[in-house]
């Protein structure tokens, strides 16, 4: 028997898991027990059963390994029979649900702060993962959060590092650690879903694409997908080897950060699809030839064509979306006569329908896509669907989209985000924004007349948890809306995210721009929130 130590701590202020997770800047994570106070009280949340198999896996950033090892040793402190990690201490955020239900794991550790910058003086994350394969709900990560402010110690055996190199089972403590091939699983996976010999013809008969992987987690899965197995050429996959500091970019896959994946897809020797992935291999980005697919048209086009895919053959019972992304999707749901459900932000609340079958495919706008065959959202399985369909159908992306359009209309929309704001600023203005809701409607700004205007609350269909305040949304007369709400993934004070939308039937102008088509949107957005009045701010940092 190995001897548990116990170490005495004492609570730090504000581990909150937010959005997806508890997100800190590196420095803070490194303070002695930072970490390890988190990761204890998830498990006092959790209590393993004898036999229970824990999922370690991350984006590879700076502290990675750190994290990993001290993880791996409280595991065994705290009653694990078995550790499995990604070699390397790698597992794109997909792939690490699919091992936990691969395997049967009472959940999983996702070491990660996914698009945020990495490196010392950058971001790191946990987020813990239950059985499913997905995020764990509100209920989990309130009980962790409480759990935080009360801690009184932790466990962990003495243990030297495991190689994380190695493949293969080592023992830490009496608890076996399994050290497995981050890439076969999934890319098995992968192959199963989607018809993989009709992507290898087009490849054959000329089909290109770039896959930039932003020198985050996706290259290696990127490189045995498409070019081992597809046979795309060498070098279609860039920026393929997971750097800790991501070579000091944001790996955010939006035309900000992707800005050389654009300017190629727009320019005279564009392959056919352009696509990128974040830090953490959960979001996707799609440009075709000379066409950006926006995330929220993205999930609409993919669901009126998932069927194509061998393993969604009339399959397609229902569609998610969260709140603030584009209702694209709700036209596809409406003329299949299928449900379309509207969630708040982040994965976890996608969990319970995507469990009880009552949805197929789920999307955010913020770049995620993803099926019921795991419970995160999933970069290359959306760029891999995008594939299929393009393949199956011989269509280039422009032409999809135009397609799509002339049948259901166009949902222009663009999300314009002011970052690392005073967080007193936003607190207020947000606070007024809430204040004022009462009395917005009937009011007009420029030509657009208030309808509607709330704070959006949701009840979970499955287990009836109600969730408040994810969002402020105005609703206008003519259809078009605004929604506003602060970041739950930021480390720098607060980001402020603010949603336009505005419908277009298939007989108006469905090939507009988009920054024009909003305009009467972005003038009333400022104007309702007083965003320069509250942030100093009269410009987006980052408009998507
Ligand atoms: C953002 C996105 C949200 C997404 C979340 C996690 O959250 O808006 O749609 O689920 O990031 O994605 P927020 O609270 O900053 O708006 V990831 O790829 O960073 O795990
Ligand atoms: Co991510």
């Amino acid at each position: 028997m190995t001897d548990i130590v116990t170490v005495p701590t004492t609570p730090f202020e504000g581990q909150a898991p937010g959005t997806s997770g508890l997100r800190k800047k590196v420095r803070v994570f490194q303070q002695p027990g930072y970490a390890e106070n988190f990761i204890q009280s998830v498990f006092d949340v959790v209590q393993p059963q004898p036999g229970s198999v824990l999922v370690i896996g991350g984006d590879g950033r700076y502290h990675n390994r750190t994290v990993i090892q001290q993880a791996i040793r409280m595991a065994a402190a705290n009653g694990y029979a078995r550790v499995i990690v990604g070699q390397g201490g790698i597992l794109s955020t997909p792939a690490a649900s699919n091992v936990i239900r691969k395997y049967g794991a009472g959940g999983g550790l996702i070491l990660s702060a996914s698009h945020n910058p990495g490196g010392p003086d950058e971001d790191f994350g946990i987020k813990y993962n239950i059985a499913n394969g997905g995020p764990a709900p509100e209920s989990v990560t309130g009980a962790i959060l409480a759990r935080t402010k009360e801690i009184g110690l932790w466990l962990t055996v003495e243990a030297e590092d495991i190689d994380l190199d190695a493949l293969g089972e080592v023992t830490v403590g009496g608890m076996v650690v399994e050290v497995l091939d981050p890439v076969a699983d999934y890319a098995d996976l992968m192959e199963e879903l989607f018809d993989f010999d009709a992507i290898r013809k087009a490849v054959s008969s000329g089909f290109t694409m770039r896959f930039d992987a932003m020198s985050a987690v996706t290259g290696p899965y990127a490189v045995e997908i498409l070019e081992n197995r597809l046979g795309f050429s060498a070098g279609t996959v860039v920026n393929g080897v997971p750097l800790e500091d991501f070579g000091g970019h944001h790996p955010d896959p939006n035309l900000i950060h992707a800005k050389d994946l654009y300017d190629v897809m727009m320019g005279p020797d564009a392959p056919d699809l352009g696509a990128a992935s974040d830090g953490d291999g959960d979001r996707n980005l799609i440009i075709g030839r000379g066409r950006f697919v926006t995330p929220s048209d993205s999930l609409a086009m993919l669901a009126a064509n998932i069927e194509i895919a061998p393993a969604y053959r009339g399959r397609l019972v229902g569609i998610a979306r969260s709140m603030p992304t584009s209702a694209a999707a709700d036209r596809v749901a409406e003329a299949l006569g299928i449900p379309c459900f509207e969630t708040p932000t982040g994965w976890k609340f996608f969990g319970n329908l995507l469990d009880a079958g009552m949805v197929t495919i789920c999307g955010e706008e913020s770049a995620g896509t993803g099926s019921d065959h795991v419970r995160e959202k999933d970069g290359l399985w959306a760029v891999l669907l995008w594939l299929n369909i393009l393949a199956v159908r011989d269509i280039s992306v422009d032409q999809l989209a135009r397609t799509h359009w002339a049948r259901f209309g166009r949902n222009y929309y663009a999300r314009h985000d002011y970052e690392a704001v005073d967080s007193e600023a936003a607190a207020t203005l947000m606070a007024e924004l809430k204040a004022a809701l009462p009395a917005l409607p009937g009011k007009a700004f420029g030509s657009l007349t208030v309808a509607h205007a709330d704070s959006f609350a949701y009840t979970d269909p499955v287990d009836r948890s109600i969730s408040e305040n994810q969002g402020v949304r105005v609703l206008f007369e003519d259809g078009s809306r605004v929604v506003f709400r602060l970041s739950g993934t930021g480390t720098q004070g607060a980001t402020l995210r603010v949603y336009l939308e505005r419908y277009e039937p298939a007989s108006g102008e469905i090939d507009a721009d988009t920054g024009a088509m909003l305009e009467q949107q972005i003038a009333a957005a400022q104007t309702i929130a007083g965003i320069e009045r509250h942030t100093g701010r009269g410009l987006p940092d980052v408009v998507t």
